[in-house]
């Protein structure tokens, strides 16, 4: 009779056996473990609604009498919105690995309650990114991020969720598109593991995704060229020269408008990924929020070999001072987010020199 040995198995890894052989390494304890299981169950249920459609009924805006809801950053809820909030917030609620969670969809952090048992994580998450493409059955994702509750706090506020990108154990994402893939890291390398609709398990399929160094990608949304600061406009102005300017190639351009759709790709072939500061969103900051885009997405993609950055400073090095604090964005193949601080960094320092 034949043993089984895992060598001889020729059997794909599920997100669960590629866990429990972190955890057997010493990569990840059993709680982060369990809550990243919880996520990704979370996110086959939200894969489901999405996959559904218009026969789900779960196109459109919320809202009731014609009233459109609106959350707290002020745009319109879709119904897939409120459901995938609520999908995440059930799945995590008794749990017992979380201490308190924080949504993009919602004012304000909420601790665990009384009544459930508690652990040691915040989980943060953006739980359906890209919303304006939901109606036309376009790639759509959630954003997650994970970090430690600090010690002795049993009932976190949104002060406690405050922590730079470096501090967080564990970020990932689900995109809902042609296939479901869970893109996930706990800090040791980004890992790519696609939904097997027949089994509802998630499999590898990429283990150490990296991103070419070099692109001739570029990812923005052009029609707001007017509105960038000068050295965003000076650095896209050179790539659209092409081989005749200053950078010697051409590039090409991608913008689907689904931040998880445009870093999936990115992640899979470089590129790079852009939402500058412009004259529309500067007194907010920026248009992608630190704590449920930036900052999940720059630690994904520096486990791949990528860079992540505001144009100024290291995304994951930010200190956040709000729960839906909003950021410039650029992120994804080294030498060309390199460029682009380039651009920033000598613009600021000439405008020092000229003051
Ligand atoms: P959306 O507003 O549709 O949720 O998070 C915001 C985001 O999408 C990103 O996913 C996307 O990259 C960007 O906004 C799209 O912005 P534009 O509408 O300006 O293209």
């Amino acid at each position: 009779m034949s043993s089984l040995s895992p060598q001889a198995s020729p059997s794909p890894v599920s997100l669960t056996r590629h866990l429990l052989e972190e955890q057997r390494a010493g990569r990840i304890n059993a709680d982060l473990r369990l809550l990243i299981e919880v996520v990704a169950r979370a996110c086959k249920s939200i894969s489901i609604a999405v996959g559904k459609g218009a026969l789900g009924g779960v196109l459109g805006d919320a809202g009731s009498d014609g009233e459109a809801s609106i959350n707290v950053q002020g745009e319109a809820q879709k119904k897939l919105d409120v459901l995938s909030n609520e999908i995440l917030m059930e799945a995590n609620a008794w749990g017992g690995h979380l201490a308190g969670l924080a949504s993009e969809e919602m004012d304000h952090s909420v601790p665990i309650s009384d009544a459930q048992p508690r652990g040691n994580y915040l989980l943060l998450f953006d739980p359906l990114d890209g919303s304006s493409n939901i109606d036309v059955n376009i790639s759509v994702g959630t954003i997650f991020s994970v970090l430690r509750c600090p010690d002795g706090v049993t009932t976190p506020g949104d002060e406690h969720f405050l922590q730079p990108g470096t501090a967080q154990v564990a970020a990932g994402y689900c995109t809902y598109g042609p296939s479901t893939m869970l893109v996930l890291t706990i800090g040791h390398g980004t890992h790519a593991f696609t939904l097997d609709r027949e089994i509802g398990s998630f499999v590898l399929t990429q283990r150490g995704m990296t991103i070419p160094e070099e692109t001739r990608e570029f990812a923005v949304n052009m029609s707001n060229q007017r509105f960038w600061e000068a050295p965003m406009q000076a650095y896209v102005g050179d790539l659209l020269q092409g081989r005749e300017g200053p950078r010697g190639k051409d590039f090409n351009m991608r913008w689907v408008a689904s931040m998880v759709a445009d870093v999936h790709r990115i992640l899979t072939r470089g590129g790079i990924f852009s939402y500058p500061l412009d004259s529309k969103c500067a007194a907010k900051g920026g248009k992608l929020r630190l704590m449920y885009e930036a900052n999940p997405m720059s630690l994904l993609v520096e486990q791949a070999g990528g860079a992540a950055s505001t144009g100024r400073q290291r995304m994951l090095e930010v200190r956040p001072t709000g729960l839906h604090q909003r950021v410039p964005v650029f992120l994804g193949s080294r030498a060309e987010v390199e460029a682009a601080v380039r651009y920033h960094h000598e613009h600021d320092s000439q405008e020092q020199g000229d003051g």
